[in-house]
């Protein structure tokens, strides 16, 4: 949109003065946000408000992305530069006396998720906007999101993360669009005069869910969708009912706080209701939408896609199926086939204990009619395939068995289409995880890899690169992400090269600022900045990269005089709070931190910076200023990754197993410009059908490798008595379930390979350069047009390549 500077600058101060009855000098940080948000809101009211009058016009396909988690990260800048409105917002805020660095930082970012998952669909929700596509999340407003994470004495220790504190300046409360949400009771069908069956229920607890909405802007295409998150509060007190303080906190509970665990679900009826709670919310609301519009329910299918974003919103499967029945009186056939049709499910995960299951039990009780629906959904699945593909078989797939409903199996069975996230992991589950189903509906089954937005993860978070690329190939890159190709010209252009290494400095300087004033370590701009940054897990193998730091130490400490490139090893992690294990790895490294950073010898060849409460916009500082990526997984384990993809877009080249999209990371900038290493998923696969893997076996044939063991447990590091013990027999006593030590030789070979290669600024960025080329395949606009096509059947924006 147009803006002047002059109108600008006008319209900000009026808006101060409305908001807060004082002028600028008299305002914080926080307040000027606060201001902008509104102004934001305003420029770009009517483009909301347009677009879903222009879809409605057209009876546009809708697509409803269901995730229980969303990382949108902060949102002035990304809408200001949707909007267009960037570079006069920047320069109308200088000419008042204002940073806009500082405003911004004084934007909560919202942790409405634990990690891959949840950014995932907040990338995905930019994209849907930006291509044009009718897109709507439809999420959970947690009160409180992830745990704000500080270390005391290298513990981790979980603070509340009050994000709602000041308001949400975003989002848009519509308690005309609320519905009703119930629990627990009984229920019975009562024949009725016209001898249909009605669904009657009593004594249950009725939970109202408001709808929170926040506009997601498109890229300068005067396109705003709609992400909705739902709050669980007291029904407007039906008939004076008495609501006792227990009722009422459970009402509460639902939407409090997020679960901050990614890889486990702990079996607890609040998680169930949370899922409940927001995929009936949701459904109902679309159900409302579409009713309105069309006579009877026959054109579902063809007006609206619902998508599953890993099991948590499965319940949607029923709860259409509740709706259709009860409420339009479909047969079961009809509403059976529409259903199908319009759902479709992603699966994010291999881990066994994350593949989500309810105790029958419990779903009963507290969700008696959504539980008899899927009774019958198990019992016509077992009907229809046991002829075909034998009990044995469909007792192992059906919705119900082992006393469980069983949320992956159903999101299969209720879906046209189930996908993995980058082409291994969709081999895995077509092998492995869901081998059986994948026998009963092969066609069903498909890869999409993810993809990023590089309108955050480039243009925002790495401005130096950003312009640099545009002196070289021109802005179309922008829009056109996979224009990055035509950079590889320049991969012997020693000027670009050096250019490149000054843009690294660049944020690099940045990064060692913020390390400096957080954690009081000063690092060399010339070191590697060698990051890994996701959430803590053992298979992730932060344990690895620490066996790596003791080495280096080791390595100064009985050498001083060898001489390699100075380090910087950048972690951000957080543990789940109940994962002990993981928990004791964060003090491993903080302990080694300590030790490392403090000692003279080592002097600053090596630092550890372990910085705390990471998330989306610390991840924006930390990943331009990376020289490598560690993406480090036991083969198998990860199923894509993405912040493998936006090191990598940022130039950082990837030291990396054969796991998850780092395998098409390396085949997309060369295997030579990438460090791989490790055993490969058939490997793993292969010493568990053997079961003949003996971590000891490592231990005893390498005595570097025995010797680092050993740190763990004879004093070495000091402060971890219990957990250097407790890692140690996870190793050797517990044989080392993720093959740390199998893949330690060929990982440290690679690491002393880059500690030579970085020597050679003009060969290192020639790899850097190489990463960045290839990175446009793994944009999410490229990902959300071939889900639109293959899977959501939408109308979206062509792409040009
Ligand atoms: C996977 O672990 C993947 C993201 C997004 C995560 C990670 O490899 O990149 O999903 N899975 O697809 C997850 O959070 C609950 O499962």
């Amino acid at each position: 949109m147009k803006l002047t500077l002059a109108q600008f600058k006008r319209d900000f101060l009026a808006e101060i003065k409305t908001l807060y009855a004082t002028d600028l000098s008299d305002t914080s940080s926080l307040g000027q946000f606060i201001a902008l948000g509104h102004l934001v809101r305003r420029y770009n009211g009517s483009h909301w408000q347009d677009t879903a009058e222009r879809y409605r016009k057209h009876d546009q396909k809708q697509v409803y992305y269901f995730s229980i988690e969303f990382l949108p990260g902060r949102l002035l800048s990304s809408n200001l530069l949707n909007l267009g409105l960037l570079d006069t917002v920047r320069q109308g805020l200088s000419e008042l006396g204002l940073d806009f660095k500082t405003i911004s930082a004084a934007e909560p970012d919202p942790g409405l998720g634990n990690g891959g998952l949840g950014r995932l669909a907040a990338c995905y929700m930019d994209s849907m906007a930006s291509l044009g596509i009718a897109g709507n999340g439809n999420g959970i407003r947690y009160r409180y999101g992830l745990f704000k994470q500080v270390f005391m004495d290298g513990y981790q220790v979980e603070l509340p993360d009050d994000w709602l504190r000041n308001g949400n300046v975003w989002e848009v409360r519509r308690e005309n669009k609320a519905c009703l949400v119930r629990f627990g009771g009984n229920v019975w069908m009562a024949p009725q005069p016209d001898g249909s069956l009605k669904a009657m229920y009593e004594h249950t607890d009725d939970v109202l869910a408001v709808p929170y909405d926040i506009g997601m802007i498109g890229y300068q295409n005067d396109v705003t969708n709609t992400l909705r998150l739902w709050s669980a509060e007291l029904p407007p007190s039906a008939d004076n009912s008495y609501y006792s303080q227990a009722q009422r906190d459970r009402i509460d509970d639902i939407t409090k706080v997020l679960y901050p665990d990614d890889s486990n679900s702990e079996g607890q009826a609040l998680r169930l209701r949370q899922e409940y709670f927001f995929s009936s919310a949701g459904v109902q609301s679309i159900l409302r939408h579409f009713g309105l519009r069309h006579q009877g329910m026959k054109e579902l299918a063809k007006k609206v896609a619902i998508h599953i974003n890993d099991t948590h919103p499965t319940l949607v499967i029923p709860e259409m199926m509740r709706i259709l029945l009860d409420d339009h009186h479909c047969s079961w056939e009809v509403a059976w086939e529409l259903t199908t049709k319009v759902m479709s499910y992603t699966n994010h995960t291999i881990m066994q204990e994350a593949l989500e299951t309810w105790p029958i039990d419990m779903f009963k009780g507290l969700l008696p009619r959504i539980y008899q629906i899927v009774v019958e959904i198990d019992r016509r699945y077992r009907a229809a395939k046991t002829p075909v593909f034998g009990e044995d078989l469909v007792n192992r797939t059906a919705p119900l068995g082992n006393g469980q409903v069983r949320m992956a199996f159903l999101a299969v069975i209720g879906s046209h289409s189930v996908n993995g996230v980058a082409p291994l992991h969709t081999e895995l589950l077509k092998a492995d995880v869901l081998r059986d189903l994948y026998q009963v509906y092969p066609e069903r089954f498909n890869n999409k890899t993810n993809g990023i937005t590089m309108r955050r993860w480039v243009q925002l978070a790495n401005e130096p690169l950003s312009t640099l690329i545009d002196s070289k190939i021109g802005p179309t890159w922008r829009q056109q992400p996979n224009q990055l190709k035509t950079l590889a010209a320049y991969q012997n252009d020693a000027k670009f090269l050096k250019q490149l290494t000054a843009v690294k400095t660049e944020n690099k300087v940045a990064l060692a600022a913020y390390i400096k004033s957080e954690l009081g370590i000063d690092v060399r701009t010339d070191a590697i900045f060698d990051v890994q940054i996701k959430r803590l897990h053992a298979y992730k193998r932060q344990l690895l990269h620490v066996f790596e730091i003791i080495r280096e130490y080791l390595a100064i400490k009985d050498h001083p005089e060898t001489v390699e490139p100075a380090r910087v090893h950048v972690f951000g992690a957080k543990a789940a709070p109940s994962y002990h294990y993981a928990k004791s790895i964060i003090k491993l490294i903080n302990a080694l931190a300590d030790l490392v950073n403090h000692d003279p010898k080592v002097g600053d060849r090596l630092k550890v910076a372990f910085i705390p409460n990471y998330g989306v916009s610390l991840g924006e500082l930390i990943i331009p200023a990376a020289d490598v990526s560690e993406q480090i997984s036991t083969a198998s384990k990860e199923a894509s990754g993405t912040s493998n993809m936006k090191l990598m877009a940022n130039g950082a080249v990837s030291l990396a197993t054969l796991d998850g999209a780092n395998i098409d990371i390396i085949e997309a900038a060369g295997e030579g410009n990438e460090y791989s290493f490790g055993l490969t998923a058939k490997a793993v696969y292969g010493y568990y059908e053997r079961g003949d893997y003996h971590a000891a076996d490592f231990y005893n044939a390498d005595p570097e490798l025995k010797r680092i063991l050993e740190t763990l447990v004879d004093g070495t590091i000091p402060g971890i008595s219990t957990e250097g013990r407790e890692i140690y027999d996870s190793l050797l006593r517990y044989n080392d379930e993720y093959f740390v030590l199998a893949d330690y030789e060929s990982y440290v070979q690679q690491q002393q390979q880059i500690s030579e290669d970085f020597q050679d600024q003009q060969l290192w960025q020639h790899k850097a350069l190489a990463n960045i080329a290839a990175a446009g395949i793994f944009s999410a606009d490229l990902a959300v047009a071939r889900y639109s096509e293959d899977i959501w059947q939408v109308p979206h924006a062509k792409l040009l390549n």
